[in-house]
């Protein structure tokens, strides 16, 4: 072989190891379900070739077991406040590499700013998206269980016995998130939202035993196509999902009206952050992809079709008016005033309420 074969033998291996690099370049993202429009994602490949891995899941629960016990491949995992605060004591999370991020300037300073509680600096996370937690109706069917002055802007609906009683024929269900449930029974009662007082908390596992009889199902994704298909007339949930309900069933035009509710004694506001698992075999892609999501157009692509409201200021000017323009994903200043958010739950606190709450699921 004479030198110069050889030479091109070299350079011709490493343009196909380059092309191949790039190729096998991927990010693994775990998200919550329906909460995304997927040509996000295929425009991301088409733009970067790095290929998507995604995942879904539908409770912090199951996201934090996997955090804590480490090594999940993931590199974007994108936990609510109160869990991603306890999960960067933790130790589960790399810092954000913020040169690497220049979008980083089209957020929105208020959300950054009540973000700074959960994530100080927002030193490890974006936020993603925000809502709020309340009640998902079918119009028709509420109304036909309990007239037509049904208590339909109230957590009454669902809390007292009275009425609940009377949607159990046509289906409830409630979210299976004890750190969202608990919260509303215990503001419902009168008691601070964010209480971690032994004694309160099991008050609010009271509550919640005493309409349990009367829930057919406790899940945190099932609700969209229950809603929508007219298979339940109640559901707890949150709000975009419900929004979707309310559009799928518009689209099949099958009759079914849905509705949204922020209850009038109040509902907790969340914030969902992308944040990058300090063991995250792909660091570089899960940048890419964060300050993807950053731009402008891209993330109000996502929040025009999930009806939530997101952290990005820069995308306003791009979503639809029945998205901005709609106080139960983009709450008016007196709304929001009615929304409470909640702190993590000590270790000791936090074992209390998981006993409750299996408890109240378990009907014990
Ligand atoms: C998406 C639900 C995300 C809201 N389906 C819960 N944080």
């Amino acid at each position: 072989m004479t030198l110069r074969t050889m030479l091109t033998g070299v350079a011709v291996l490493s343009l196909m190891s380059g092309a191949a690099l790039a190729q096998d370049r991927t990010v693994n993202v775990y998200n919550w379900s329906d909460y995304i429009d997927e040509s996000v994602l295929e425009d991301f490949t088409k733009e970067t070739g790095i290929k998507v891995v995604y995942d879904v899941f539908d409770s912090n629960e199951v996201l934090e077991t996997k955090l804590l016990a480490g090594g999940t491949g993931y590199d974007v995992v994108v936990p609510t406040g109160t869990f991603l605060a306890r999960q960067i004591q933790a130790g589960v999370f790399s810092e954000l590499e913020k040169d690497k991020l220049p979008n980083l300037s089209n957020m929105w300073k208020d959300i950054e700013d009540r973000v700074e509680k959960y994530d100080p600096g927002n030193a490890y996370s974006i936020n993603y998206m925000w809502g709020s937690t309340g009640i998902g109706y079918n119009v028709d069917k509420v109304k036909a269980a309990l007239g037509e002055d049904a208590p339909v802007d109230s957590w009454d609906l669902v809390f007292k016995p009275e009425n609940i009683e009377k949607l159990k024929e046509c289906g409830v269900h409630m979210l299976d998130a004890p750190a969202e449930m608990i919260p509303a029974a215990l503001n419902y009662l009168g008691l601070d939202p964010d209480s971690k007082d032994p004694s309160e908390i099991e008050k609010a596992g009271e509550l919640l035993k005493s309409v349990r009889p009367s829930i057919q199902k406790f899940h945190s994704s099932e609700y969209i196509n229950a809603l929508a298909n007219g298979d339940i007339c109640v559901a707890i949930g949150w709000s975009g999902d419900v929004l979707q309900a309310r559009d799928r069933a518009a689209e099949v035009d099958n009759g079914v009206t849905i509705e949204y509710a922020i209850p009038k004694e109040g509902a907790q506001m969340w914030f969902d952050q992308m944040a990058i698992p300090a063991d995250a075999p792909n660091k570089a892609e899960a940048h890419e992809f964060l300050d993807f999501i950053m731009r402008p157009d891209v993330m109000a692509k996502a929040s025009n079709v999930v009806y939530y409201a997101n952290g990005n200021k820069a995308s306003q000017e791009f979503l639809n008016e029945d998205v901005i323009g709609d106080a139960a994903i983009y709450p008016d200043e007196a709304t929001v005033q009615n929304l409470f958010t909640t702190t993590p739950y000590p270790p000791k606190v936090q074992r209390i309420v998981t006993r409750t709450w299996t408890g109240v699921k378990s009907g014990q």
